[in-house]
């Protein structure tokens, strides 16, 4: 957990996810700010006034489920005068871009370096995480055990990734006893793939992230395509040799649950292909960092 004594040291603390929102990060700063202020910390949920949309995929789950979604909007200008919490990412670069006020942290995604109240666990969403860190001094509402459901299923794509594993089962199940959500009937009203009629320059872009590790900078991001979609796939190809930029951009490919993570970095493309629904932070972003 991370220590009380220290956070009740500020004025107020701005619990934050990452820019292009999933579930996974709005419900996390929404659940971390209830839990905290009921330890008698001083915080809210907040996003910054630039960049914090919400992701195509996860726009109707979250618009429909979350329904008490208000968070704190801080201007860019303010952010050296505040304290932060980051949930569901562990590099400012995807936030705040600012690590000296930092002053604690939640994550479930891969990270080469180690700090003092910076915890990160090894399950399916940052929520469930948060859930198994505070099941046992913070009482979970029945609609607070929902929104971490959607997390998880948002998070694994509905449980098909290689990111879901028995341990995250164990708890889904734990959490889902009482409230029986019916997951296929969730997955059929939300499960999104990438509407390819939409401009490539967008797409390609959804679900973009940041990444720094020592040296080695890049962007990425993915689409969702069904085996139909595939007709498409050499046109985005050749979409990321135009682009500038060092590019992690991965195509998932749901009918017959493949992905193929393509990474260029100093204009040479790599290709690593995947017999299953590799998660981008936990498989991805691994085998790259041992193969540049
Ligand atoms: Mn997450």
């Amino acid at each position: 957990m991370l220590n009380i004594n220290e956070l009740k040291k500020y004025p107020i603390i701005y619990i934050i996810g990452h820019r292009h929102m999933d579930a996974d990060t709005v419900i996390s700063s929404y659940l971390l700010s209830k839990i905290l202020n009921k330890q008698g910390i001083k915080c809210e949920y907040a996003i910054l006034d630039k960049d914090y949309n919400i992701v195509y995929g996860d726009y109707d789950l979250i618009k429909d489920n979350v329904t008490n979604y208000k968070p704190t909007v801080i201007k860019k200008e303010n952010i050296n005068n505040n304290y932060f919490i980051l949930v569901d990412h562990n590099d400012p670069l995807q936030s705040i871009d600012n690590e000296k006020n930092v002053v604690g942290m939640i994550d479930h995604h891969f990270i080469d370096k180690k700090q003092p109240n910076y915890l990160i666990g090894d399950y399916a969403s940052t929520s469930l995480f948060i859930y198994q860190l505070y099941k046992n001094t913070y009482d979970f509402s029945d609609y607070e055990k929902a929104l971490i459901l959607y997390t998880v299923l948002s998070d694994t794509t509905y449980f098909i990734s290689s990111r879901y594993k028995e341990k995250d089962d164990q708890i889904v199940k734990e959490l889902n006893e009482k409230i029986n959500l019916n997951f296929e009937v969730l997955k059929r009203k939300y499960f999104k793939t990438t509407d390819f009629s939409i401009d490539i320059e967008t797409n390609f872009k959804s679900n973009y992230k940041r990444y720094k590790f020592d040296d080695l900078e890049f962007e990425s991001s993915f689409v969702r395509a069904n085996r139909e979609d595939d007709k498409y796939l050499n046109e985005y190809l050749e979409y990321l040799k135009k682009i500038p930029q060092n590019w992690l951009f991965i195509w998932y490919q749901f009918d017959d649950n493949i992905s193929n993570a393509y990474f260029k970095n100093n204009n040479v493309i790599k290709e690593i292909n995947y017999d299953y629904i590799a998660s981008r932070a936990n498989d991805v972003i691994k085998d790259i960092v041992e193969i540049k």
